[in-house]
């Protein structure tokens, strides 16, 4: 049976400041069968980037990851498709920028990632993580709502 997913997904600001970058991702999300849920332009408030980060708090980076994710707009999605989360985590490629570009230099990280911190993009890493996600930066957003009506149209 097909098992359709949703993760959440940040282009970070440093990324969408560009336009060719954002443009580039933007197009690779659709090429790769995500279908987009939701999505805005939006600047993290202190707030929000504080609940989001919440579990690194106690890292060395956590406040210039902070200080990074309100710099500027962000791009912000719901993608959905089968294993949306484990696909798009691929996409993104791994954490560290050193990695990503020796490792795999054609993922998004690797292409566009600039630090460990300002590493282009986010991508949940668990639908428990998917699910708190959306509620922070999409509040309106009823996930069980759409689930519910779009696991009809997938399974039929
Ligand atoms: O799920 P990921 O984004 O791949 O990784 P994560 O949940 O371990 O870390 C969340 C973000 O925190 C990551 O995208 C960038 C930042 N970060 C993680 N490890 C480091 C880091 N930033 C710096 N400067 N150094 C790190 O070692």
């Amino acid at each position: 049976m097909n098992m359709l997913e949703v993760t959440l997904a940040i282009l970070k600001p440093h990324l969408i400041k560009n336009p060719v970058s954002m443009e580039i991702v933007q197009k690779r999300i659709l090429n790769e069968g995500f279908k987009i849920v939701n999505s805005k332009i939006y600047r993290l408030t202190q707030e929000d980037a504080e609940k989001f980060y919440a579990e690194h708090k106690s890292k060395f980076f956590y406040n210039r990851l902070v200080t990074s994710m309100i710099s500027g707009p962000s791009g912000i999605y719901v993608l959905a498709k089968e294993n949306a989360i484990k696909h798009w985590r691929e996409l993104m490629g791994p954490t560290k920028v050193y990695k990503a570009q020796f490792d795999n230099p054609h993922s998004i990280r690797g292409e566009l990632g600039l630090s460990d911190t300002r590493n282009a993009t986010h991508g949940s890493d668990s639908p428990e993580s998917a699910r708190r996600e959306i509620e922070i930066l999409f509040p309106e957003f009823n996930l069980d709502k759409w689930y519910k009506e779009e696991k009809i149209h997938f399974e039929n």
